[in-house]
């Protein structure tokens, strides 16, 4: 997706700070962190939102929530986080290239 910033982000178009990438995800710190620790997931595949997940994509979500605890805990979330979706407008997605939120590190822990 040409005018997909995540998909810039992934092809480095977009400078970003990445924490883990393989070859179907990439994460990277959000810019406005809203707790401590403040990642978001992304596939290198574009999909759109939760909404336009397809059959196809199953093993590739299962393999993102799989993924989940492993870099929550290499990023310091040893006590537990937080993931969130949002998913459409009315859902409050901002980008639409689905994403994981990843949130911990302590502090009040908001809904993203
Ligand atoms: P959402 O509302 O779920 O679509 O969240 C989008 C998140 O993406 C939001 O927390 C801010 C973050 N974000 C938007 N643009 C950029 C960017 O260019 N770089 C980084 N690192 N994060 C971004």
């Amino acid at each position: 997706m040409s005018d997909c910033i995540f998909c810039k982000i992934i092809d480095g178009d977009i400078p970003s700070e990445k924490v883990y990438e393989d070859d179907k995800i990439y994460v990277f710190k959000d810019i406005a962190p809203k707790t401590p620790v403040h990642l978001l997931m992304i596939p290198k595949k574009h999909i759109a939102s939760l909404a336009e997940v397809k059959d196809d994509d199953q093993e590739l979500l299962g393999y993102m929530m799989r993924k989940v605890p492993q870099i929550a805990h290499e990023a310091g979330c040893e006590k537990g986080f937080r993931t969130v979706i949002n998913t459409g407008d009315e859902g409050g997605q901002e980008v639409y290239h689905i994403h994981i939120h990843i949130l911990g590190g302590g502090g009040k822990m908001p809904f993203a």
